[in-house]
């Protein structure tokens, strides 16, 4: 088995159709340099800007609250040695609906998304609700995401860079054999900390060999369903995540949904989820062509 990570391609001009084909549907991660472009955050969301706006607002971190300006007065004094909390996987339509006419999440690459369809069984529907929002990330250099992992559900995700440089390490599916994944979560590794792995108790680790690159601002790293990823920010910095399901992935989630359902419930949820997959492509063709 070859295990040394092809690079992660950084490419521009590429259309949603040709992105769908050759990556979402490949299952291949990609960074796009020029999602983003014309997005109003772009060059406009800053640090200084979160503290000037919404000083007071509030969130909980690590069992700590904290206020937003301290926050940021933290994370712009963050470094490696003492590295400020990361504010991380917040919805941003509730907190910040007044942001939301800076994004254009209606970006032709993140759909189909069959997350964002209506259901009528209101436990896929809470789930999809949440598992499709869009979430914003703020933190300083030194912080990263706290565990090496893939997205719950065998979701795909589009990481969007709007401030500041972070790292990314990114590993295949193929790899899994080396990363230890949870018994309880398989999505999540025991070497939650790639830095420092106990490679007495964890010894094919070493085997691993991630992809490492740094996200620039403006560009949006693709992360296929079941790739590994963890993060370090390399200064203080900005992103926002959104999550996709469609035809590309939905086998694999539909299997991680199943697990997940009481087993009572898991036939009538199998059958649910393989219904709906039918009706989502039936959409798609009928009025995208895919
Ligand atoms: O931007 C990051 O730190 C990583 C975010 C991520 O992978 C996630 O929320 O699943
Ligand atoms: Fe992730």
């Amino acid at each position: 088995m070859n295990l040394t990570s092809e690079p992660v391609e950084k490419r521009k001009g590429i259309s949603p159709r040709d992105f769908y084909r050759d990556y979402m549907q490949a299952n291949r991660p990609v960074v796009l340099t020029d999602l983003l472009d014309g997005w109003p955050a772009l060059g406009k969301w800053s640090p200084e800007m979160f503290a000037e706006r919404w000083p007071d607002k509030t969130f909980e971190i690590d069992g700590k609250s904290w206020r937003l300006a301290d926050l940021i007065d933290a994370v712009m004094a963050s470094d490696p040695a003492n590295p400020a909390p990361y504010l991380r996987n917040q919805v941003l339509k509730e907190h910040f609906p007044e942001l939301i006419d800076d994004i254009r999440p209606e970006s032709g690459y993140f759909h189909p998304n069959w997350m964002e369809r209506s259901y009528r069984n209101a436990v896929f529907r809470e789930l999809f609700h949440r598992g499709s929002a869009i979430e914003l990330y703020i933190g300083g250099n030194g912080r990263g995401f706290p565990v090496l992992h893939w997205d719950g559900y065998h979701t795909h995700a589009f990481l969007m860079q709007f401030y500041g440089r972070k790292e990314f390490f990114v590993y295949g599916p193929e790899q899994s054999a080396f990363l230890y994944p949870r018994e309880d979560c398989p999505n999540l590794s025991h070497c939650a900390d790639i830095k420092n792995v106990d490679l007495e108790r964890y010894p094919l680790f070493a085997k691993a060999k991630p992809d490492v690159f740094v996200l620039e601002p403006g560009e949006t790293l693709f992360i296929p369903s079941g790739w590994w990823h963890t993060t370090q920010m390399l200064s203080p910095s900005i992103s926002l995540s959104c999550n996709v399901g469609n035809r590309t992935n939905w086998a694999a989630m539909r299997r991680d949904l199943v697990a997940r359902s009481s087993p009572l419930n898991r036939i009538k949820a199998s059958a649910y989820l393989s219904a709906k997959g039918l009706l989502c492509a039936i959409q798609d063709l009928l009025s995208l062509g895919i």
